[in-house]
């Protein structure tokens, strides 16, 4: 563990006691499981992602896919051209959508919120590059990306083993006490949002996280604050689930019903090739009322690249030239030229 983070609380003596597990997440606002999902499942599902990911070219080809050894000359992250090619193969995977209804993270999830719930549809894979760390999660609230209550939790849990140095949650427990959606502003790591915790005065920005084993699973709900560590290692690609769930009967917004954006897939091409029927369009038998997207958060965000990027900001240049490489005929990508052309910067 570095110095200035702090070992992770292990909830495995509260597994059978409902009552102590939510007190603990009410009041330190995770849960943190060693071994919640059952190893041998994760490193099948392991391989079978590291193997489509080889294949689509990000890992060196001469090596165990199962290493997750990346040929650092790919890489890429959410929002680029690039990514959306090989994460839309990852995203297809049957298994890969099947470990979001593994019995252990459900039944875990249940016994927490004390109600049936439901998966989101909307699951996250992120494959995250060695030495690509300015693009590394930052600090946020999934409130503003997923939206719907604050009530939904998040289960995220590395796919293979998760040493510090390979970038995996970190998060700063009672932070959800705040009770409230911060200010999110531009950020060039995935999702695009940052709340800047030095400046929120309510919140004393000590964090947490562990060198993750595979198995290993964190839980927490939609207010928590917490960011990602950056992937420093030399040449390992970071896997990891990130799965949302929500009590039966709760707000859900719309996109969660849609497959991940970076994946640039709708259901049909997503089940194209699957052997079940199972788990394709399961929600709909669900009767979670529907809210439309708040696109707030994401355009408040954009006005501010488009404001640094005036300001010769690097970063929000990076961010602009992503949008018009990977939408060029977008109103975004149209604003994004004019400020390059307003600057005389090449876009
Ligand atoms: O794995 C990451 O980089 C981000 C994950 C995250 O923010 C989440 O699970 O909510
Ligand atoms: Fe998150």
């Amino acid at each position: 563990m570095s110095d200035a983070l702090r070992e992770l609380r292990v909830s495995n003596d509260a597994i059978s006691d409902p009552a102590e597990l939510r007190r603990r997440i009410a009041d330190e606002g995770y849960l943190f499981f060693k071994q919640l999902q059952n190893p041998d499942k994760l490193r099948e599902l392991r391989r079978e992602m590291m193997t489509m990911i080889q294949h689509v070219g990000w890992l060196v080809p001469d090596a165990d896919p199962y290493d997750g050894i990346a040929d650092i000359s790919k890489q890429c992250t959410e929002g680029d051209l690039e990514y959306t090619a090989g994460y839309r193969e990852v995203y297809k995977l049957e298994a890969f959508h099947r470990a979001a209804h593994w019995p252990e993270v459900t039944g875990m999830i249940e016994k927490i919120m004390g109600r049936p719930i439901m998966p989101h549809p909307h699951q996250i894979a992120r494959i995250w590059f060695p030495k690509y760390t300015e693009h590394t999660t930052p600090t946020h609230q999934d409130f503003v990306h997923f939206q719907g209550n604050f009530e939904t939790l998040t289960s995220w849990a590395p796919i293979g083993d998760c040493p510090i140095e390979l970038g995996g949650l970190a998060i700063i427990p009672g932070s959800h006490k705040v009770n409230r959606l911060l200010d999110h502003h531009f950020s060039l790591g995935a999702g695009g949002l940052a709340v800047n915790v030095e400046k929120e005065e309510e919140i004393e920005p000590i964090w947490y996280s562990t060198d993750y084993e595979v198995g290993d699973t964190l839980i927490f709900p939609a207010l928590m604050i917490h960011k990602a560590l950056p992937n420093n290692t030399e040449d390992r690609l970071r896997l990891s689930l990130d799965n949302r769930y929500l009590a039966v009967g709760d707000l859900i917004a719309e996109h969660m019903l849609e497959p991940h954006g970076p994946s640039g897939l709708q259901w049909e091409e997503v089940y194209a090739d699957w052997q079940s029927v199972e788990y394709q369009y399961y929600w709909q038998s669900y009767d979670n009322p529907v809210v439309a997207r708040d696109m707030s958060y994401g355009e408040r965000g954009f006005a501010e690249a488009l404001e640094l990027a005036r300001g010769g900001h690097e970063q929000a240049f990076i961010k602009l030239r992503r949008i018009i490489k990977i939408d060029p005929d977008s109103p975004a990508a149209q604003d994004a030229r004019e400020v390059f052309a307003e600057i005389g910067v090449p876009a």
